[in-house]
């Protein structure tokens, strides 16, 4: 009599379990609590046991009865819940037109897209981008770029020193020229943009605190012509201007011989405009080919090998390419100013 009990009771959960309409919940109800239903054939065949069975058996049956009505009225219930919410889905409707709130999307910051751009230019030529320390020792900010202790040159760049005797903030990317030579034999040709600080008082032009790029080759027979070429390879992709020309003025950095400055003409008029002053010229990149001190401070022998190097401010340049009136604006977290690039 149990198992009889206990198989209808696992057929009737079973059945329940599956029952997805108040119709099919209504069959179940008729199969095992009808009048012919399976309870009742159980009830007939307690009838036929002896009074202890029956004493055993009873209060079995009778509580699996009160299960089974309880469980198919809270079914019934649920089904009857779900049907009504299912209607009122089906009535709620959706304006795919509706306007909804602006979402206002970051961007990276000007600094950053600009590396990237730089980066990219100097890799498909060949270059490896290459890092060294904001805080620096005189040694590879001066020192080993030729310009020994109490050199004039070293008033060319005012300097951030630090309270540590021989510490300074480095004042140029050429630290990172240094920094590369040690580290990789030539031929080597390295691109290593950074963060910069010079002790001056800022104006539209001067910050104290700015961005260089820096390109350095390395290699037997390297001549100003390579320079040339290189340079106005890299302004020509970065200004998206295939008529840039060149011009060389001579000037004086101690760490290349010799040192000259490039112009290049102006990548967005012919005639003159303001952003050139109406020359037609913009003074773009410092440069030279590597002083021979410098290529034996960075443990490379300069009778067999020579090199050149060019450095620029990063942040002039993209004043030039997007008419930045002032270079404040740059690191200034202005999001009128940010959210335009
Ligand atoms: C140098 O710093 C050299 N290291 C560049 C160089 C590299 C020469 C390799 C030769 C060979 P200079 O001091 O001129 O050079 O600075 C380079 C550029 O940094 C300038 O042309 C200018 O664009 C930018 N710059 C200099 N001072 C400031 C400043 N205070 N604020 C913003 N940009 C500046």
């Amino acid at each position: 009599m149990k198992t009889a009990i206990e198989q209808t009771k696992h057929a009737f959960d079973n059945s329940i379990e599956t029952a997805k309409t108040i119709a099919e919940l209504e069959q179940i109800r008729i199969a095992f609590l009808g009048r012919h239903g399976s309870i009742v054939k159980l009830m007939d065949t307690l009838k036929t046991l002896p009074l202890e069975d029956k004493k055993i058996y009873g209060p079995l049956l009778n509580n699996f009865k009160q299960h089974c009505i309880a469980t198919l009225e809270q079914k019934i219930l649920q089904l009857q819940l779900d049907t009504e919410n299912q209607k009122k889905l089906y009535n709620t409707y959706f304006d795919v037109t509706t306007s909804y709130p602006a979402q206002s999307t970051g961007t990276l910051h000007i600094y950053s897209q600009l590396i990237e751009t730089l980066e990219n230019i100097f890799i498909n030529m060949g270059y490896t981008i290459a890092d060294g320390p904001e805080v620096e020792t005189d040694y590879y900010n001066f020192e080993a770029l030729n310009i020994p202790a109490h050199h004039p040159a070293r008033d060319m760049q005012d300097t951030f020193w630090l309270d540590i005797p021989g510490m300074l903030l480095r004042t140029h990317t050429s630290t990172v020229q240094i920094h590369a030579m040690r580290q990789q034999r030539p031929p080597l040709a390295i691109f290593a943009p950074g963060r910069v600080y010079r002790n001056e008082a800022t104006d539209a032009s001067h910050d104290f605190m700015f961005m260089q790029g820096e390109c350095l080759f390395v290699d037997k027979n390297v001549s100003m012509a390579n320079l040339l070429a290189t340079a106005r390879l890299f302004l020509r992709t970065f200004f998206n201007n295939e008529t840039i020309q060149l011009r060389i003025r001579p000037s004086y950095f101690p760490f290349v011989e010799p040192g000259i400055e490039i112009d290049a003409s102006c990548p967005f008029c012919s005639q003159g405009c303001s952003l050139c002053k109406y020359t037609r010229w913009i003074e773009l990149l410092g440069a030279g080919l590597v002083h021979s001190h410098v290529l034996s401070a960075g443990d490379i022998d300069p009778d067999i090998y020579s090199g050149f190097a060019f450095g620029f401010g990063l942040d002039r340049l993209a004043m030039i390419k997007y008419n930045i009136s002032d270079i404040r604006l740059l690191r200034s977290n202005k999001l009128s100013f940010l959210s335009q690039f």
